[in-house]
């Protein structure tokens, strides 16, 4: 997920030249891989990477998920549209999106 946010901030911040095509591939991988990593959460799954809190603040931690879900749907839908104003304008929010979720689940 990180390689493919990674690519898209890279052109969504200009250190790489727009790419349509590629805008619209890696932001659609990331569109669809937000929806995937919350079934690995699960009941009996505590533990490595993932802050012992995920497990104790279910709501909080559902909200974050509802969060980077919406969030991280809009590059794409910005990118199919050959809107690059509007993926410049929602890389940041896609970012804090993932930054909120990690500052209180992600195990240090
Ligand atoms: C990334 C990445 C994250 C987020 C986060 C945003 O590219 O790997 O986890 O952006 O750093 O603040």
């Amino acid at each position: 997920m990180s390689q493919h946010f990674g690519r898209l901030g890279a052109m969504a911040n200009g250190r790489v030249p727009y790419d349509a095509a590629a805008a619209t591939e890696n932001a659609e991988v990331v569109a669809d891989m937000a929806k995937l990593p919350w079934a690995a959460f699960g009941a009996g799954t505590e533990g490595g990477k993932a802050g012992p809190e995920i497990w104790k603040e279910d709501a909080k931690f559902k909200e974050r998920q509802q969060k980077l879900i919406e969030e991280a749907g809009k590059p794409a839908s910005a990118a199919k549209a050959g809107n690059i104003d509007a993926l410049k304008a929602q890389f940041g929010p896609a970012a804090a999106s993932c930054k909120a979720c990690h500052d209180s689940f992600r195990a240090r």
